[in-house]
């Protein structure tokens, strides 16, 4: 019986890669005087790292801008890292960075059904509460029994510690929970777990290969577009009785798709 709903952050709960995160690690490589930019595509090829600080360094591998002793680049990669957060904040909290379509129904569902929820993100916690404080209001943390972040979990996706943090924390095997991902690297890591894994697509990831989840789709809001082996869904939004029925089935398999 589905027991938890883990939620992914980046991508997954609102799309905040593209003009997010990438818009904060350019103004922190201007503020701190760094002569490079990312832009929209490359940003999308350094989402293959993990973790704001790791693809700072893995850039910095290529450049040769980048100092070339490794303790200035750590120090480099710590304080533009730290004021990219900082960035990031002001962008969620004045711009806005809206939940994804279906997503705040699905927490609704879950609170009405007394489902426990789990957020299982690489990302750092402050920007977790910036986007979750900004989007839920001052109580969003209560809305959630376990968080796990960048910093409790360092052996980033696709490494499965953040998902076995959670189930432990939880007290959960791995089949009594579902995993919401957007990204490979986040199907990896809750499939390494053995949690089942949910798909929806975003805007860097709206096409890789994803054999490995029980349903993939475009979009939490509406049924159009689904992959879903286990039973299609209706043309309305992908609601909780849907995952409990896609987690039914893969659970009866006994086999983690
Ligand atoms: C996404 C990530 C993060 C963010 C940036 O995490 O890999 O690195 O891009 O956040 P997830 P930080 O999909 O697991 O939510 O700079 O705080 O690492």
């Amino acid at each position: 019986m589905l027991e938890a709903l883990l939620w992914d952050v980046d991508g997954t709960l609102a799309e905040t890669e593209r003009d997010g995160h990438r818009v904060a690690f350019n103004r922190a490589f201007a503020a701190l005087e760094v002569p490079w930019r990312w832009s929209e595509r490359r940003y999308g090829e350094l989402l293959a790292v993990t973790g704001g600080r790791e693809r700072l360094l893995h850039d910095m591998r290529d450049r040769a801008e980048a100092p070339a002793d490794p303790a200035q680049r750590e120090s480099l990669a710590g304080r533009l890292h730290a004021l990219k957060n900082e960035c990031y904040a002001r962008i969620v909290a004045e711009a806005g960075m809206p939940l994804r379509e279906g997503v705040r129904e699905l927490f609704d569902d879950c609170a009405r059904a007394g489902l426990r929820m789990a957020i299982v993100t690489t990302t750092s916690r402050c920007n977790v509460q910036a986007l979750l404080g900004a989007q839920l209001g001052a109580g969003w943390r209560e809305r959630f029994a376990v968080v796990v972040c960048g910093e409790d979990a360092p052996q980033k996706k696709p490494d499965p510690q953040a998902y076995l943090m959670v189930l432990q924390a939880l007290h959960l095997a791995p089949q009594q929970a579902l995993a919401v991902e957007d990204a490979p690297a986040g199907i990896a890591a809750a499939r390494a777990a053995g949690v089942p894994v949910v798909v929806t697509r975003s805007h860097y990831f709206a096409a890789f290969p994803d054999d490995g989840a029980l349903a993939a789709g475009p979009s939490l809001g509406s049924g159009a577009g689904w992959r879903a082996p286990l039973g299609a869904p209706g043309a309305g939004r992908i609601d909780l009785a849907q995952l409990r029925a896609w987690h039914r089935a893969v659970v009866a398999t006994h086999e983690v798709r």
